[in-house]
């Protein structure tokens, strides 16, 4: 049979690059750039170019498999309709004895089958579903921009203008290409000539083509926010008109700041105070600019003040919606039809955390669900009530999720546990049952670039059927048909097709197009004088919507729980800030660890330390350490290096080694997560835990 070339859009990481798929016998054997995509241009990095290598993988699941009863061991493989009928018949059990929020549901981070998990959550009648993300990414960033801005912004990387300078605020998109902000979309800008700023405790690739980098202490980025506000107000270089004619609260924001200092900011943030006023004056006076936030922002116990001390940034330099700089997204697609109208108020009441953390579980969330540390508590001890179902479609909580000891007690408490994923995980080695997914040039759907703003849409197209892998959306709707619940008459094909209605497009159709990208509307608040989307229709630097939820409607600094000047008994044995987590160019989060091209560039798990700290200890680039915290001890080989704050020290998450034994794959060797902690104080309004910014201290093996 002659090659076929099929057209798509990678999805390794949550993706955006255009690609051209090559299938010869049914078989992945090509996958390269599409050089007609308006976001990719042609380019990939490492682990798309790799994609046939994970495609035809020896260790894919390939057939649902069930965990042998009574005294054997293993697993024995079994027929979809067994599978299938095994596990709903199981849920049903479960939801009849002990109510239908007894069954919770999991993923991972943006795939493509992330709203069917919802919907399939609210036709199943729970409100129990999670992800390792949300509280820990980007729900932070969503919330406050709704509530800042009325919408949700971000950099205007593929229009006409370029932007002048970039801020880039814990956030590597060089290496992450976070969120459809493409790597190469913020090289190119970089490479052309725009100034930028990196605000990074690591010089990251990114900080490593900037300007200015400011390498603070992990987890005090709202003080640096706070003292970049008081400097841009202290010496005149707001936007005046802007700020008049479209902001409230100005004053009391200028209040709150007056004794934000750089010096006092330098205290806090271990950045030099000339340092801060010029990154201030620098961001302020270039105009357009793009202040492009990551993850780093928000892995802390304060991250909705963080958040919204940076939020007020862009609306003091007039920077929204603005050629070149932070565009207020365009939402070309329908909303995904998640079935919110069928969960009973009565059960959305008992989504666990709701009652708590109303950014995250209550009704002014935007896409509610469940608190991880309470869900865990509900599985391990049936308080408030218990979780005795775990649905997992892609996730991988043993390493993703912190304090995965507790983890580990909880998957096991729970009477169901069922897993689809790619490969065997630690995680899916504890379930019932195994399912196998199909990997993402085997499915179709529809996603909106940037992720939430939906600037532009593109085609996922099937190219190849492998083996017995399903895609996530049929296995839930196949268990919804067994189940009877509300939506099962519908297809994906339905479903697809009600989100691009209003483009005047069925999926078919949006095949031959590839992608939609219409012309994009700048200065749409200006439109009929019509304002933002807000109550105030104004940018609410003082926010009217987090005084009446009861939360401070002005930005304020708290130090992080666990830190020299939080906890200085603790310091003395652990006298180092410990960040995790800053992604590698080679891995997305726990995967690829057993693609051989992906793994020789990266073969062992690293952690990044300055040479100040490792002098001390007698450690140099190469030596295996341990890094311990009050919660436990893992091992990594050391990196020595002066592109990393002094006192700090990074280490990579989502290890696990498939070279070793199945259950737990080396899961306690080097697993970022064994020194989290998941434990209370959390963030008031979303419940995030603490990532970036704990204590440690290392040792040479
Ligand atoms: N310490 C620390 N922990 C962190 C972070 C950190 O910075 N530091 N970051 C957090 C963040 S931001 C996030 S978003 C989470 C991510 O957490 P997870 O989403 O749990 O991370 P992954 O390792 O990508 O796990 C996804 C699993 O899905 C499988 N998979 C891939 N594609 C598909 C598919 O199409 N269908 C199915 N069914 N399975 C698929 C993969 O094989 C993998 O096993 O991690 C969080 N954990
Ligand atoms: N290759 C690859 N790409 C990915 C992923 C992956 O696992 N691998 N994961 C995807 C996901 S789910 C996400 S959420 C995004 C995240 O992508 P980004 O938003 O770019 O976040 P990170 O790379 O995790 O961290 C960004 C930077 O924050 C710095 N940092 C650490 N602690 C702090 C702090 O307290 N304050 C500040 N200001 N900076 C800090 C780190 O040194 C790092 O350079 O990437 C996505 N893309
Ligand atoms: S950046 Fe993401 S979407 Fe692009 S090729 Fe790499 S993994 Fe795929
Ligand atoms: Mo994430």
């Amino acid at each position: 049979m002659p090659a076929k070339i099929v057209k798509s859009v990678c999805r390794i990481c949550h993706g955006g690059c255009g690609v051209l798929i090559t299938v010869e016998d049914g078989k992945i054997t090509r996958v390269t750039g599409d050089p007609d995509s308006p976001m990719s241009k042609g380019w990939m990095c490492v682990k798309g170019l790799s994609t046939p290598e994970i495609a035809n993988h020896p260790d894919r699941l390939h057939t649902p498999l069930r965990r042998k009863q009574g005294k054997s061991k293993g697993w024995e493989a079994i027929s979809w309709s067994d599978a299938l009928d095994e596990i709903s018949s199981r849920v049903a059990e479960i939801q009849q004895e002990t109510g239908p929020e007894s069954i919770a549901l999991g993923q991972g981070t943006g795939r493509h089958h992330y709203l069917h998990t919802v919907r399939f959550a609210n036709a199943l009648g729970t409100p129990n579903w999670y992800e390792p993300g949300l509280a820990q990414c980007f729900i932070p960033r969503i919330s406050v921009s709704n509530l800042t801005y009325g919408n949700f912004v971000v950099g205007d990387y593929y229009g006409k203008v370029k932007p002048k300078c970039i801020l880039f605020w814990g956030h590597n998109p060089l290496v992450s290409s976070a969120d459809g902000e493409l790597a190469i979309a913020a090289k190119r800008c970089l490479d052309a000539g725009t100034v930028g700023i990196a605000i990074d405790p690591r010089r990251s690739e990114t900080a490593k083509k900037c300007k200015l980098w400011l390498p603070l202490r992990p987890g005090t980025d709202a003080a640096l926010a706070l003292a970049m506000i008081h400097i841009i107000i202290r010496d005149n270089l707001y936007d005046k008109e802007f700020v008049e004619q479209w902001t409230t609260g100005f004053t009391e924001l200028a209040a709150a700041v007056q004794d934000c200092t750089p010096e006092w900011a330098e205290k806090t943030t271990w950045v030099a105070s000339e340092k801060i006023i010029a990154a201030a004056h620098l961001y302020a006076t270039s105009k357009p600019a793009i202040l492009d936030w990551g993850l780093g922002i928000e892995q802390n116990t304060n991250c909705l003040q963080t958040v919204r001390a940076i939020a007020c940034l862009r609306a003091l330099t007039g920077n929204i919606d603005v050629p070149g700089g932070d565009i207020l997204g365009m939402n070309i697609l329908n909303s995904y039809p998640t079935l919110a109208h069928t969960l009973p108020k009565g059960v959305r009441k008992k989504r666990l955390g709701a009652d708590k953390f109303k950014l995250l579980g209550g009704w002014r969330a935007f896409m509610p669900s469940a608190h991880i540390p309470t869900l865990l508590q509900a599985m391990q001890y049936g308080k408030p009530y218990p979780i005795k179902g775990l649905l997992v479609f892609g996730g991988n909580p043993m390493t993703t999720v912190a304090n995965s000891r507790q983890v580990h007690a909880a998957l096991k408490s729970l009477d169901l546990l069922v897993v689809t994923d790619l490969f065997m995980t630690p995680t899916a080695a504890m379930a019932d049952y195994v399912l196998p997914a199909a990997f993402w040039p085997e499915v179709e759907q529809v996603i909106g670039y940037p992720l939430v703003a939906e600037n532009m849409v593109f085609a996922q197209q099937k190219a190849v059927q492998y083996k017995e892998c399903r895609q996530d959306e049929w296995i839930m709707d196949e268990l919804s048909k067994r189940l009877g619940l509300p939506g099962s008459d519908e297809s994906l094909r339905d479903v697809i097709n009600q989100r691009l209605e209003r483009l005047g497009v069925n999926y078919d159709q949006l095949l031959d197009k590839g992608v939609i990208y219409p012309e994009h509307t700048y200065y749409k608040y200006r439109i009929n004088n019509k304002g933002f989307r807000t109550r105030s229709k104004k940018i609410e630097l003082y926010s009217s919507a987090l005084a009446r939820l009861g939360y401070d409607p002005l930005p304020s600094y708290k130090e992080p729980p666990e830190s020299p000047a939080s906890c200085p008994d603790l310091a003395r044995t652990y006298p180092y800030i410990l960040t995790t987590g800053a992604r590698r160019r080679e891995f997305f989060h726990s995967e690829q660890r057993q693609i051989k091209s992906l793994r020789k560039l990266r073969p062992h798990p690293q952690a990044e330390l300055h040479p100040d700290q490792a002098l001390g200890h007698g450690i140099q680039t190469g030596d295996w350490i341990r890094i311990s915290s009050p919660r436990g001890s893992i091992r990594m080989k050391a990196i020595v290096t002066e592109n990393i704050r002094s006192g700090v020290v990074n280490i990579e998450h989502g290890w696990w080694f498939p070279e070793k034994d199945e259950p737990e794959f080396g899961i306690w060797d080097s697993n970022a997560n064994l020194l989290t902690s998941n434990a209370p104080p959390y963030d008031p309004a979303f419940g995030t835990y603490q990532l970036r910014g704990l204590l440690c201290t290392v040792t040479k093996e």
